[in-house]
């Protein structure tokens, strides 16, 4: 029987690749983001690529009801082996006395409580597979940096969560890895910088960064190891990029 993969936040990036990257290896497929428009295209994408059946579920990750709501459509035959919160952003890169207190209410609501709500709601899911959870944490959640304050903040708290459910979790057998990216191009800078383009680009320049697909493919090898073996937690950057600070650009 084919495996399962739950991921949140594949409507882009990192998320919409590892959904391309599970497909292609024969995993079935269940999406979440908010955009309904894109998620169908990824289903229709994936299923007419590969021979895989794709579940797409509409919600807000910051939405505690609408996450265990969404949840509890899935049918009760539902099987999932791995789980991937990947939900996830950073808004303004502002100093601490002139950041936006929503922009930091969003941040800690879908970074972490959203990454906590999914969790708590999947949990019966991966507990009869003995499954795993895979964390999208970030080089942000490991060493804070200029004008980071909450998106720093989140990740740090994410680290902190992928560690505690490590221990946790410990007595149902369940894998929990924590993948801790530097500069990857997607949305993120959009999304980060408010559609400035201009902003975003620039965060790019000047070197080559990771694509979402590294990251996903990353993600596939910790998922397809053996049942004993478990990547506790794995940072990877961009040949040009040794911390969340310091590049090497040409
Ligand atoms: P993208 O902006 O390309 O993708 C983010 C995804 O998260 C989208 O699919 C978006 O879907 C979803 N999302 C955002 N907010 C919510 C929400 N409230 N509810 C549900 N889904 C949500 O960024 P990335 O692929 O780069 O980011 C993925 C993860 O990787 C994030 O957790 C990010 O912090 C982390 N990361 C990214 C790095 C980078 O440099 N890009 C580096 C390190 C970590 P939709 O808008 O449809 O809801
Ligand atoms: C995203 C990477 O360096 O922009 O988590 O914080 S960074």
């Amino acid at each position: 029987m084919n495996k399962t993969v739950f991921i949140t936040g594949a409507t882009s990036g990192i998320g919409k690749s590892c959904a391309e990257k599970f497909a292609e290896n024969n995993y079935n497929i269940i999406i979440t983001g908010r955009r309904v428009g894109l998620l169908e295209e990824v289903k229709k994408e994936l299923e007419n690529k590969y021979n895989t059946e794709v579940t797409t579920l509409c919600f807000d990750v910051q939405n505690k009801e609408a996450v265990f709501n969404a949840v509890a459509l899935l049918p009760a035959t539902t099987v999932i082996d791995v789980l991937i919160n990947n939900a996830g952003l950073a808004l303004g890169r502002d100093a601490f006395d002139e950041a936006d207190i929503t922009d930091w209410e969003t941040m800690m609501n879908t970074n972490v409580n959203g990454l906590l709500y999914t969790s708590r709601a999947l949990l019966p899911f991966i507990k009869k597979t003995k499954g795993h959870i895979i964390n999208l944490g970030s080089i942000a959640g490991k060493e804070v940096y200029e004008n980071g304050n909450v998106y720093c903040a989140s990740k740090f708290a994410v680290d902190a969560i992928s560690k505690s459910m490590r221990i946790d979790l410990l007595k149902h057998n369940i894998k929990v890895t924590s993948i801790n990216p530097g500069a990857v191009e997607t949305e993120f800078s959009i999304v980060r910088f408010k559609g400035d383009e201009t902003k975003a680009e620039a965060a790019y320049k000047n070197y080559i960064p990771l694509t979402a697909k590294d990251v996903a493919e990353t993600i596939f090898y910790c998922a397809s190891l053996p049942d004993h073996v478990c990547i506790n937690d794995l940072t990877i950057t961009c040949l040009q990029q040794a911390n969340a600070t310091l590049f090497n650009k040409n």
